[in-house]
């Protein structure tokens, strides 16, 4: 392996990229590929795709016995599945959430005609600061929903001391915490209901998938048959619904990801790991710390660059490392406050959200999982490295030659 020493060898200078292939983020984990295809073999042996099939079952009952949930309900997406649990709990009027989050969070509200307002995070976590929240209550306020980011569990006791001193309804997007803990008790027990996703670049994957987990009998019931659209039996409806469902397919490469789990979790980990011991002692940079005392899943390698500290900024470290086919990304970035229809609806809800427009232009996710082998990490973290390290020389020439060719990778979306 060809370690960049120079900053002239930097692909974004004209050097050679450090990876012949792009590496993403969010690359999905497979499990046992035979496991599968003995599964999709048998589902069309049995002529039973979807609607509430043996693999579904056997997949929400895996589920609820690895979190110790007692109702598990497998969805087709992560983002129905929040809509769903949003009805299911009768939330209206508004709804305080982080805007630090995939804009699902919010959409799932909107698309509803209940309002997201959004809260501010604590920098150290990531998540939903409660104090904010409590500030944020108003006589319109039905409901809290924290999202445990990066798999990092949200303040889950504070937040529910809060929503029963106001009555108010907890859910927890958990759509990163799927197999993570919070003082030793699984996510997924949490508030009324806890929302996971299981799309193809998350821990375990469904291709498409989520689901709803809850201890609550009567909760559990009706989101079941809101899932369904409603239904109760052949010919009776009992709710507006939707449909929900999982397929088959899904829950079988769900089933195949279950299979691996304790793999998967060892490769994020032992990645996590290299990343931190090659990038600890680095100034200007922190990579974001995991409780290990925790269960954890280590599915995000999560970077923040101290722009007041180095000479180059979030942006200028992510165009070197696009040039050298290393597809980082920014997530949450701009956070959901200046995404349209938010940003329109509520022009100058940043004032209120310092440490979120802080963090959206410090954060970095950078590629891991089982696609990502630990001579890669060296070569990422080198090149971090070497940017750092030099990090003035480097901005004197991206600033020259953006000023011969501006370039703006960030805007192309790589498939
Ligand atoms: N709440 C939170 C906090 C969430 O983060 C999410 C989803 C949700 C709710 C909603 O859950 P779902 O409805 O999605 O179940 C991705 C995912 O699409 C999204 O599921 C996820 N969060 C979000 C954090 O990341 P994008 O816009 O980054 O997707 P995309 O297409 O750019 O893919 C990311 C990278 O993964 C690419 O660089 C390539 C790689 N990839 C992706 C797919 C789909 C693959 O290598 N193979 C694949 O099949 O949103």
């Amino acid at each position: 392996m060809t370690i960049k020493n120079r900053v002239e060898e930097l692909a974004r200078f004209g050097g050679i990229p450090a990876f012949d292939t792009k590496l993403h983020v969010g690359r999905p984990n497979i499990g046992q590929r035979n496991s599968f295809l003995e599964r999709i073999n048998d589902l069309l042996e049995r002529k039973w795709l979807s609607n509430n099939g043996l693999y579904v079952q056997e997949l929400e009952q895996r589920i609820a016995e690895l979190t110790g949930v007692k109702h598990c309900i497998a969805m087709c997406n992560g983002t129905i599945a929040l809509e769903i649990a949003i009805r299911a709990c009768e939330l209206t009027g508004e709804v305080i959430i982080p805007s630090f989050t995939f804009i699902a969070t919010a959409h799932a509200l909107q698309w509803q005609g209940i309002r997201p307002v959004f809260c501010d995070i604590d920098p150290r976590t990531h998540t939903l600061n409660p104090l904010g929240v409590e500030a944020m209550i108003t006589p319109n306020t039905t409901g809290i929903i924290g999202v445990h980011l990066w798999g990092y569990p949200c303040d889950v006791e504070t937040l529910a001391e809060i929503s029963q001193k106001h009555n108010l309804k907890l859910i927890f997007d958990a759509a990163h915490a799927f197999g993570c803990s919070y003082k030793g008790r699984m996510i997924g027990n949490f508030g009324d209901a806890e929302v996971f996703s299981f799309h193809a670049t998350k821990f375990i994957n469904t291709f498409e998938g989520g689901a709803i987990v809850t201890n609550d009998d009567d909760l559990a019931s009706k989101i079941r048959l809101m899932k369904n659209f409603g239904f109760m039996g052949y010919d009776q409806v009992k709710y507006i619904g939707t449909n929900g469902k999982m397929s088959e397919v899904s829950a079988a490469m769900g089933l195949t990801n279950l299979e691996s789990l304790d793999e998967i979790v060892a490769v994020n980990y032992r990645n996590y790991k290299q990343y931190q011991s090659q990038l600890v002692d680095l100034p200007c940079v922190q990579l974001f710390t995991y409780n290990e005392a925790e269960k954890c899943n280590y599915q995000y390698i999560v970077l923040e660059i101290d722009e007041a500290k180095t000479q180059i900024n979030r942006e200028q470290l992510l165009e070197i490392l696009w040039a050298e086919n290393i597809l980082a990304r920014r997530y949450f970035y701009p956070g959901c406050h200046r995404m349209e229809p938010y940003v329109s609806y509520f022009p100058h809800s940043g004032l209120l959200l310092p440490e979120t427009e802080n963090l959206v232009k410090r954060v970095l996710i950078l590629p891991t999982g089982t696609s990502v082998n630990s001579e890669e990490i060296n070569k990422i973290c080198s090149i971090i490295r070497l940017v750092i390290e030099q990090s003035f020389e480097v901005r004197k020439l991206l600033e020259k030659t953006n000023e011969q060719q501006p370039k703006n990778l960030l805007n192309e979306k790589i498939i």
